[in-house]
């Protein structure tokens, strides 16, 4: 191990790192698309729906000697209504409270923003929630979708509001930018012990991860009818003798109507998204799946 000497005191080259990030920002903003890009692999998933993340999702990101705890977090709507149909303002309150909760976990914050948007207010709006104390870096997203000089005046709108520690310009869905705040975090995690495994990339659990694969699917495929009604949990799942798995999982519906759409003409649509969560676990999991999807109907 060498050692240097830093500013008067002995700091050694390999002295490990660790920290917690959260990752707050409106929803769609492109938050777990970022945090898959920093752990260099699916941990959270991402779709054009509004409040796609639905509790507290950790990514754990290794850079060097450290490791970065992304929180990532729902996403909020500032006005307590969801576009789609039947949302209660009360799932809103309940999704925004995991985020806070999230956030008051850390110091370091990333504030995401879709640069693409047509307003800024509501995101405005959050950032001022936020207490002056907390180190905050603005990453401005979706850098792909707009031009430069409109990018400019968006960042300096937003520093009007109060600084940050950083301002970093991305583009989460091809990678633009995220080495930059890969490299920064590394950075600024306090030194310590790390607090996962190395090859750990997320704390969710196996039943947690691929039935939240298999919602990503039905997000995709389903789209205006019923995804916010849907529930997915992996029942049960073995390791089978020739290195395949077996993965039981049921989706559970608010009522018949729902049921008779997802299904779809004889069976169709939940067969597409069982063979596409199926195909997608399989690589994400590196060896055969085997899975099983029942829809079932929810009793009050
Ligand atoms: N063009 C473009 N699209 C992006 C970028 N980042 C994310 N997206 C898209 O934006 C949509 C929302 O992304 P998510 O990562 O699910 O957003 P989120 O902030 O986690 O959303 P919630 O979980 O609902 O709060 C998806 O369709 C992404 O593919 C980007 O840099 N450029
Ligand atoms: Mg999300």
């Amino acid at each position: 191990m060498s050692i240097k000497i830093d500013s008067g005191n002995f700091v050694s080259d390999n002295q490990k790192r660790c920290g917690f990030v959260a990752v707050l920002g409106e929803t769609n903003a492109g938050k777990s698309t970022l945090v898959n890009k920093l752990v260099g692999q699916k941990v959270s998933i991402v779709s054009r729906k509004v409040q796609t993340t639905l509790s507290r999702i950790l990514g754990i990101a290794i850079s060097g000697n450290s490791q970065i705890i992304l929180i990532d977090t729902p996403g909020f709507v500032s006005d307590h209504k969801s576009s789609s149909r039947g949302e209660s303002a009360d799932r809103a309150s309940v999704l925004e409270k995991t985020a806070w909760d999230a956030f008051r976990e850390t110091d370091d914050i990333l504030f995401v923003v879709d640069v693409h948007k047509k307003d800024f207010e509501k995101s405005i709006a959050l950032l001022q929630k936020i207490d002056e104390s907390k180190k905050i870096s603005l990453v401005l997203n979706k850098v792909d979708l707009i031009i430069k000089e409109k990018l400019l005046e968006i960042a300096s709108e937003f520093s009007k509001i109060r600084d940050f520690e950083n301002i970093f310009m991305i583009s989460s869905l091809n990678g633009d930018g995220v080495k930059d705040i890969e490299k920064y975090l590394a950075k600024i995690v306090p030194e310590g012990e790390w607090l996962f495994p190395e090859d750990e990339v997320t704390d969710s659990s196996f039943e947690k991860f691929t039935s939240e694969i298999t919602r990503e699917h039905l997000y995709h495929r389903i789209h205006q009818e019923i995804p916010y009604r849907c529930r997915v949990v992996t029942e049960n799942y073995r390791n089978e003798s020739d290195g395949s798995v077996r993965i039981a999982q049921n989706i559970f519906v608010k009522s018949n109507a729902h049921k008779m759409i997802l299904l779809g003409h004889k069976g169709s649509k939940i067969r597409a998204v069982g063979s596409a969560s199926r195909r997608e676990l399989s690589e994400l999991l590196g060896r055969e799946v085997h899975l099983f999807l029942n829809v079932v109907v929810e009793k009050r």
